[in-house]
């Protein structure tokens, strides 16, 4: 076993019995939402992962080690922890080596969950290509984990905070598939459609699995995008997110907000601007993702090529 890694009891015991495993990620925890909201969403996210016949492994960096799987007291402190760092690729070796806690992004969470084996992650949103990014080159590191990182994503697509069709350029240059779930149309986070289609539409998970083995086994490294949309009665209105985020993301180019605090902020900023309203449908999304990845992870299991 990698000498980084700390399997919680549960997980460990998943891991000897051979059953499904769903990762999942803790910026979302400690920098996507507010407290205590944040720690009840995780539970429950969990909980649904269970519920669906699959463990969940919530990952985090804690005391020098890669928690594959976290305990109720660990759950709670990180997303009560202002000072818990958002680590993407490029921190993990410093908050590794300090000691620090650290919150894994999509980026990290895929480099964790391959490193434990574990090839499904749930998340809400990946990150992408900024707006803008022609100047300030802006691109998270998301994209360069999926063209690289072993990992299926669940996910509800991005958000138009970003450039929704230069993520998708990005990702097809990198040759990483992006499947969607029960409709052709690339979702947009609080929206179902974002005026893009994804690549292949697979709605069943036996065929999501057959297309994540068979790309594997053709030695093609990489993550898969495998894209749901929010139910349609927890949407948002378009007009409505559309205006905004673009106040949100016009308060961020006035204040100079840059780097890796671009993303927190404008999320932290939709949230307060829809009275909270955001986050109801954010929790949604990721409790649907979750339900997706669960049953991906059983088909990955059942269904070998
Ligand atoms: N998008 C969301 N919610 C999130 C994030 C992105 O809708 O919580 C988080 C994820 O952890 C993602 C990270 O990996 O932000 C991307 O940050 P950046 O844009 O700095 O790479
Ligand atoms: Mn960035």
């Amino acid at each position: 076993m990698h000498q980084f890694l700390l399997f919680s009891p549960e997980v460990a015991n998943a891991r000897a019995a051979g059953k499904p495993i769903v990762a999942l990620e803790s910026t979302i925890i400690s920098h996507g939402m507010p407290y205590p909201q944040n720690v009840q969403t995780a539970r429950e996210v969990e909980q649904l992962i269970r519920d669906a016949g699959a463990v969940p492994a919530t990952i985090a960096i804690i005391g020098g080690k890669i928690c594959i799987g976290l305990s109720d007291d660990q759950l709670e402190t990180l997303g009560n922890s202002p000072d818990a760092m958002k680590v993407s690729r490029r921190d993990l070796p410093y908050v590794l080596s300090t000691g620090k806690l650290g919150a894994t992004t999509v980026a990290a969470t895929m480099i964790c969950a391959e490193l434990a084996n574990i090839p499904v992650f749930v998340t809400g949103g990946i990150g992408g290509v900024h707006r803008g990014a022609e100047t300030s080159f802006d691109i998270s590191a998301d994209l360069q984990e999926l063209a690289q990182t072993s990992v299926a994503v669940v996910c509800a697509g991005v958000k138009s905070i970003l450039d929704i069709g230069l993520t998708l350029e990005y990702l097809e240059t990198h040759g990483v598939p992006v499947v969607t779930v029960g409709q052709p149309g690339f979702p947009a986070f609080f929206t179902r459609e974002s005026g893009y289609h994804g690549d292949f539409q697979l709605d069943t998970p036996a065929e999501q699995a057959a297309f994540i083995h068979t790309k594997w086994q053709l030695g093609l490294k990489g993550g898969i995008v495998v894209s749901a949309p929010v139910p349609a009665h927890e949407a948002m209105p378009k007009d409505e997110i559309d205006a905004i985020i673009a106040q949100a993301l016009n308060e961020a180019r006035d204040q100079g907000v840059a780097g890796k605090k671009v993303t927190p902020f404008l999320l932290a900023r939709i949230k307060q601007l829809t009275s909270g309203r955001s986050l109801a449908t954010n929790i949604a999304l990721v409790k649907n993702n979750a339900r997706v990845g669960a049953e991906l992870a059983r088909a990955l299991l059942e269904h070998p090529v």
